[in-house]
């Protein structure tokens, strides 16, 4: 077995459900990352703006990088929310994933490391400047659907993705053939047509950026549109034929608790800032802050979809 294959299997036996490997190079995506600014579409999210040098090409970002091991661990929730209560995106049931994908990218690079001592790099996961889509395609993961997720097929899309991106040459893995073909159901379904077009996500219009980035009032025009979704949204997901191979994740850390599956509107209508820290102690819609939630149950609280 080849030293790629043993970090593969070894990524495997963590808990990630897919994992690849390609080469750290210029992404080549600087015209096409360069447009989104120049239409704003990045909204209120200024770090977008910020170190693009080092988001377009990761040799900027890690000294001596020359691979990228992407990684995909599932979240598709085993029990949800029930229906007619304000909905949470999957992604953020249980605990920050920000925390479980760090333990667990932490332990595949020990095992890089004490397989190859002096191997220098970096684990990242929704945590610096790196366009984590576009590596998780190149490195064979899965393709870039029209939604702008992550999409492996047989699988979906309901996935956190994470690298290493380190010192030594690998064996690298090649783009797989599949796309979206025909389909366009993310674009026809999303309530606020936040997908101005294929593979183009308007933050600005978006309710997961509105219900969870946005740090001031939700943009008037959105509010009618949130549907009854009070953090994120999962809309151009669930509509997507290849979520219909989606299996429930068996990571414990992401397992909801009982009082977060009892949520309702009254109940969090009359949350006050004790029971959500409470309820949201380890949990990702901390970024929220407790006014921001109370915000969005307001503004929900107000659409026909209460
Ligand atoms: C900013 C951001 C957002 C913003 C903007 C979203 C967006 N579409 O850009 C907002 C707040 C709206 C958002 C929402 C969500 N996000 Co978010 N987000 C990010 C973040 C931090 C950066 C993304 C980025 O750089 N966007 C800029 C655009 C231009 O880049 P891009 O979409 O990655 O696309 C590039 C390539 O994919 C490339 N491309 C590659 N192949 C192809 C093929 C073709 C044909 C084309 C045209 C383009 C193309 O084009 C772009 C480069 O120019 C990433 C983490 C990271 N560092 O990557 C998480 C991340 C993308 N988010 C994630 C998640 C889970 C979500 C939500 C599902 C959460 C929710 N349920 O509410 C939604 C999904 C909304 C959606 N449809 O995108 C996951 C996605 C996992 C996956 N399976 O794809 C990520 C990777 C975090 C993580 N580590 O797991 N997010
Ligand atoms: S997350 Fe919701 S609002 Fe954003 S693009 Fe998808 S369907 Fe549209
Ligand atoms: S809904 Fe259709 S067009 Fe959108 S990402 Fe899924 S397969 Fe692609």
């Amino acid at each position: 077995m080849t030293f790629s294959e043993e970090i593969k299997q070894h990524a495997l036996s963590l808990g990630f459900d897919a994992c690849g490997i390609c080469r750290a190079r210029d992404s080549g995506e600087e015209a096409r990352y360069m447009r989104w600014l120049s239409e704003n579409c990045q909204a209120g999210m200024g770090y977008l703006e910020r170190n693009v040098e080092k988001r377009l090409d990761p040799r900027e970002l890690v000294e001596g990088a020359k691979s990228i091991i992407s990684v995909a661990l599932n979240y598709y929730p085993p029990h949800k929310q029930r229906g007619g209560v304000p909905r949470f995106a999957y992604y953020a049931y249980g605990k920050d994933y920000h925390e479980v994908m760090w333990d667990k990218l932490n332990r595949l690079f020990s095992f890089i490391q004490e397989r190859y001592p002096g191997t220098t790099g970096r684990c990242f996961s929704d945590t610096a400047p790196v366009l984590e889509r576009f590596w998780a395609a190149q490195a064979g993961i899965g393709f870039v659907g029209k939604n702008t997720l992550l999409i492996i097929p047989g699988k979906g899309s309901y996935f956190f993705l994470g690298e290493i991106i380190l010192d030594r040459e690998l064996d690298y893995d090649r783009p797989i053939e599949e796309n979206c073909g025909e389909c366009r159901r993310c674009l026809t379904s999303c309530p606020t047509n936040a997908i101005e077009r294929p593979y183009w996500v308007n933050a600005n219009k978006c309710i997961s950026y509105q219900t969870i980035e946005n740090k001031g009032e939700i943009a008037p025009e959105i509010v009618p549109n949130l549907r009854n979704n009070v953090y994120g949204c999962d809309i151009c997901q669930l509509v997507c034929p290849y979520n219909r191979e989606a299996r429930p994740h068996d990571t414990p850390e992401f397992m909801p608790s009982d009082e977060f599956l009892s949520l309702d509107l009254k109940k969090l209508l009359e949350m006050d800032e004790e029971a959500y820290r409470e309820v949201f102690r380890h949990s990702a819609v901390k970024r929220a802050k407790f006014s921001g939630l109370k915000r969005n149950v307001t503004a929900i609280s107000k659409t026909r979809y209460k």
